[in-house]
């Protein structure tokens, strides 16, 4: 069964707006995306003494289930040559599951919708130029409305962010 998911994806460090579009031609033929949102530059939130990040979200779709498509954005950062830091610290490529359908899950290797969406103006930002009318499934608040309610300052439309090659698969 087809299933919509919401991808989180960032990266400060090297060439990081080509890491994000590498990030979006590489997804796996099982993970095939609909949408993008423009390129943010954002603070770095978290732990603020690293670069400025680039930010974007990607709506797919995918026959996946939620722990084989983490598998699959692990194993891609993996390729395009994350190398593990610390919590919340600099990294090549980040790509984290937003949303699945409305599926709210709780297990210990992965919690959707993601905890922290709420907080992160970085994610809210760029959610809410492709979802604005999402409605998050735990909140039950908008994406729009979720946006309203947090601090934008310093976020930066950096490029337009389309999809690349998308209809080359
Ligand atoms: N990712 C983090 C920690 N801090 N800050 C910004 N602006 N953007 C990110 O993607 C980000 C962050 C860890 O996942
Ligand atoms: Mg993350
Ligand atoms: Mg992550």
């Amino acid at each position: 069964m087809e299933h919509m998911v919401y991808i989180a994806s960032g990266s400060n460090l090297e060439n990081r707006e080509a890491n994000l579009s590498i990030a979006v031609e590489s997804m796996p033929p099982e993970v095939i995306p609909v949408a993008c949102s423009p390129v943010y530059q954002t603070p770095p939130w978290g732990f603020v003494d690293q670069p400025a990040f680039l930010n974007q979200v990607i709506k797919a779709k995918t026959d996946l289930k939620p722990e084989e498509l983490l598998g699959f954005l692990k194993q891609l950062e993996k390729e395009i040559g994350r190398e593990s830091t610390f919590r919340y610290g600099p990294r090549l490529i980040d790509l984290d599951i937003l949303f699945y359908d409305e599926l709210i899950l709780n297990s210990p290797e992965l919690i959707i919708p993601h905890p922290q969406i709420p907080e992160r103006a970085f994610v809210l930002v760029p959610l809410s130029d492709i979802a604005p009318d999402y409605f998050h499934p735990v909140l039950l608040v908008s994406v729009k409305d979720l946006v309203a309610g947090v601090d934008v300052e310093g976020i930066e439309w950096f490029s337009s962010g389309e999809c690349g090659k998308m209809e080359e698969k």
